[in-house]
């Protein structure tokens, strides 16, 4: 994850709240305000939320070495004078074929609808992977999306060039990208999408090596319109919750088993600033007893440790003390429960466990 600037959440969260509700068109025109929509799409695991983070130097989406870490589109943005780069980070892009885990039409529904407000689409690569057939093919299909959609140009942003050796390598895989998308603009479709330029960028996200000049050559195709959160609004459209949940599914993401996340629910129920600290109370819902013993832990073992993850990176980002109660709960003791007391039979609350006492402030 990238390094923060810091920020007050709670200062900004009725402003993001109304934001969410209020639609674009809406909004003053200010004639000196520019911005350019940009969309960041790719494979699982290329790294298109670290990048993002990085783009706007801050934390707001997860990022986790698991595949489908982004399940929704989060918005950032990163704002220079009178220019706004509003950055839309999407789900991994899956191929229709492929019904692993999540659905994929569901996956590629987001990324279509998130795609269609692009003046620019990033698509990101891993650039240590290798360039299968399968991948090609999906590539492909990124790509006519790209086309189709951004309104001035795709980029092609080659990620992970710190694990690329020799670095000719990375020559190799821009020829055969590019010369696939040069394919793309030359085939039926083709007098539309041939209009498009196309850019590449050769970027290690994780050090911030190299975003910095992805993000000048964005800023010189901005267009004068408003800016999607206005000054003073924020770096995101999350919610306060929203962004704690993130955290949290980070941490869910690094400490269980592979499929958990993918069932998880997270959910914060409260959130109470205290002179000396922040209490944050957030239940995390699973399917089944078994799934809850796995999330919870022996001695609730795994449970310590995701909240002790949690809270580290929360600390860091509200530079405040937090404590924060995290109560697993089967989806379906949901309405019983009322929402987070801890009212099932079998809930554990993790601050009533006793294993982690020593972490209340
Ligand atoms: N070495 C290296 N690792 C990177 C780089 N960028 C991202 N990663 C790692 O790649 C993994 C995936 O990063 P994410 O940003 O979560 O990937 P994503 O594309 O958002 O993944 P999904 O949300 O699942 O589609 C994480 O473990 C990152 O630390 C990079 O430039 N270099
Ligand atoms: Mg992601």
């Amino acid at each position: 994850m990238q390094s923060c600037r810091k920020i007050s959440w709670l200062t900004r969260f009725v402003a993001s709240r109304s934001l969410r509700n209020t639609p674009n068109r809406q909004m003053p025109v200010h004639k000196s305000e520019k911005r350019l929509d940009c969309v960041i799409i790719g494979s699982p695991n290329a790294g298109k939320s670290v990048l993002l983070n990085c783009l706007i130097n801050n934390r707001v989406a997860a990022t986790s070495h698991k595949k489908h870490t982004t399940r929704e589109e989060i918005l950032g943005v990163y704002n220079y004078r009178n220019v706004q780069l509003a950055f839309y980070d999407t789900p991994g892009f899956v191929s229709k074929n492929d019904t692993k885990k999540l659905d994929s039409k569901t996956l590629q529904s987001i990324v279509k609808s998130s795609t269609s407000k692009a003046d620019v689409v990033l698509i990101v690569v891993d650039s240590a992977k290798s360039l299968t057939a399968n991948f090609m093919h999906t590539f492909g299909e990124m790509v006519k999306i790209g086309l189709d959609c951004a309104k001035i140009e795709i980029i092609l942003v080659l990620n992970k060039v710190d694990l690329v050796e020799p670095k000719t390598k990375l020559l190799e895989i821009t020829r055969k990208l590019v010369s696939l998308i040069n394919g793309i603009k030359l085939g039926p479709k083709g007098r539309n999408r041939a209009v498009l330029d196309t850019t590449t960028f050769m970027i290690d996200a994780l050090n911030n090596d190299g975003v910095v000049d992805v993000k000048n050559y964005l800023l010189t195709l901005a267009k004068y319109k408003p800016w999607v959160i206005p000054k003073g609004g924020g770096v995101t459209n999350l919610s306060e919750d929203e962004r704690i949940e993130q955290i949290i599914l980070e941490a869910l993401l690094e400490h269980t088993h592979e499929e958990i996340p993918y069932i998880a629910e997270i959910s914060c129920v409260s959130i109470k600033p205290n002179p000396k600290y922040i209490e944050i109370k957030a239940n995390i819902f699973v399917d089944s007893v078994n799934q809850r013993r796995i999330v919870i832990g022996q001695q609730a073992r795994t449970l310590v440790k995701v909240r002790t993850a949690a809270v580290e990176v929360l600390e860091e980002i509200l530079k405040r003390n937090v404590i924060l109660y995290l109560d697993v709960k089967l989806r379906s003791e949901d309405g019983e429960s009322g929402g987070g007391d801890g009212g099932g039979s079998d809930d554990v609350e993790l601050e009533e466990s006793g294993a982690d006492r020593a972490q209340t402030r």
